[in-house]
């Protein structure tokens, strides 16, 4: 118990001092998932350093700071990140904008990380009739998918959203909120961060988002479109 409080102590702390991150030692309620397949399962689309940085610095950074803001304390603080997300009038004004920021990091990155390790191919089942359905074709989404990613100015993301009934929508979200935030819930997306992409693409953006369909795994997405219909999505 005393150890517990003084390290939200610490915590504290270290945000107050405006310290991004005390390192990977860091507890709270929130915790980094470990990446479900090898650092370099996505070659060579994306390399194994950018996948280690992306997620044992970056994603890492995002939980540390989330839970440093944790510490202030409150009810929304045991919720589920989707709904803290979802209702972030609930966080108190002082560390508002760092839930946002790490919250949305947290959950964003979670999904990523889920939906990635495949082989590509083409989507298949009930989430492939979706995709002819609400986009024309798989080659339409894509398109539409890529411009999207390719538009975002600076960082952020795009997103494939579906609802309860197993509509599909395109968006796109500035730094690191997410559909979440409106309530929506979302089958996957691409982190167009150029933390996602600088060390192989450079500048290339566009070629990114063309080759990332390649890593994508249509099974976990398929399973997401099931338990979106099922009410049991969460991040
Ligand atoms: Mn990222």
């Amino acid at each position: 118990m005393t150890a517990q409080i003084t390290r939200q102590m610490l915590q504290a702390g270290a945000a107050m001092l405006g310290i991004g991150s005390i390192g990977e030692t860091a507890h709270g309620p929130f915790t980094l998932p470990a990446l479900p397949y090898a650092y370099d399962k996505n070659e060579p689309t994306i390399d194994a350093h950018t996948m280690r940085l992306h997620h044992d610095k970056h994603h890492a950074a995002y939980v540390n700071n989330l839970n440093q803001a944790a510490a202030v304390g409150g009810g929304w603080v045991k919720k589920p990140l989707q709904d803290i997300l979802a209702n972030l009038a609930a966080v108190p004004e002082s560390v508002r904008g760092a839930v946002r920021n790490n919250g949305g990091g947290h959950a964003n990155h979670t999904m990523f990380w889920q939906i990635m390790g495949g082989s590509g191919g083409r989507p298949q089942g009930d989430v492939a009739a979706a995709i002819g359905r609400d986009f024309g074709s798989f080659e339409a989404l894509q398109d539409t998918f890529n411009n999207a990613g390719l538009k975002v100015f600076g960082s952020g993301w795009v997103f494939v959203t579906v609802d309860k009934a197993g509509k599909l929508a395109l968006t796109t979200r500035p730094n690191q909120d997410t559909p979440l935030m409106d309530g929506e819930r979302v089958l996957f997306g691409n982190d167009v961060w150029e933390h996602a992409y600088y060390i192989k693409y450079e500048n290339r953006r566009a070629e990114y988002l063309k080759a990332w369909w390649n890593v994508v795994d249509w099974g976990k997405i398929g399973a997401r479109y099931a338990a979106a219909k099922a009410g049991t999505l969460t991040l």
